[in-house]
């Protein structure tokens, strides 16, 4: 856990969100600011800054990400019409929370760029 951060806070349970998965590697919560109808942000419990800070240790995280989005999209219902993962990283990337997470979008048409 690293001080002063948002995520590990909810990742600990000391800051309160909404919990629609979690597991001993990653938590998923809604986002507070949502940017389409299903908007869930997975969370690793390690904290790991950005992107950039990923190592192969990492590499099974990674995975067990993306399939947890996945499945959950599958739950939710959304995943046969689609969805989109994003991470964002640094600031021109839009990263505004500094522990690793990926945005899963679903329930709307997409568009393509982003913004
Ligand atoms: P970003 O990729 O770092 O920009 O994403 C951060 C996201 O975390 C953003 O969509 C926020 O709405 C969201 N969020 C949240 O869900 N709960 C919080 O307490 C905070 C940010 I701070």
């Amino acid at each position: 856990m690293s001080n002063n951060c948002i995520f590990c806070k909810i990742v600990a349970g000391e800051i309160p969100a909404r919990l629609v998965y979690q597991d001993q590697h990653l938590v998923v919560i809604e986002d507070i600011n949502p940017q389409a109808p299903y908007h869930y942000l997975l969370v690793p419990r390690k904290h790991i800054r950005t992107t950039l800070d990923l190592t192969t240790a990492d590499n099974d995280l990674i995975g067990h990400v993306f399939q947890t989005a996945g499945k959950i999209a599958h739950e939710m219902g959304f995943a046969e019409d689609g969805f989109r993962i994003v991470n964002n990283c640094n600031e021109a990337g839009g990263q505004t929370v500094w522990h690793i997470h990926f945005h899963l979008l679903g329930g709307r048409d997409l568009t393509w760029p982003p913004g």
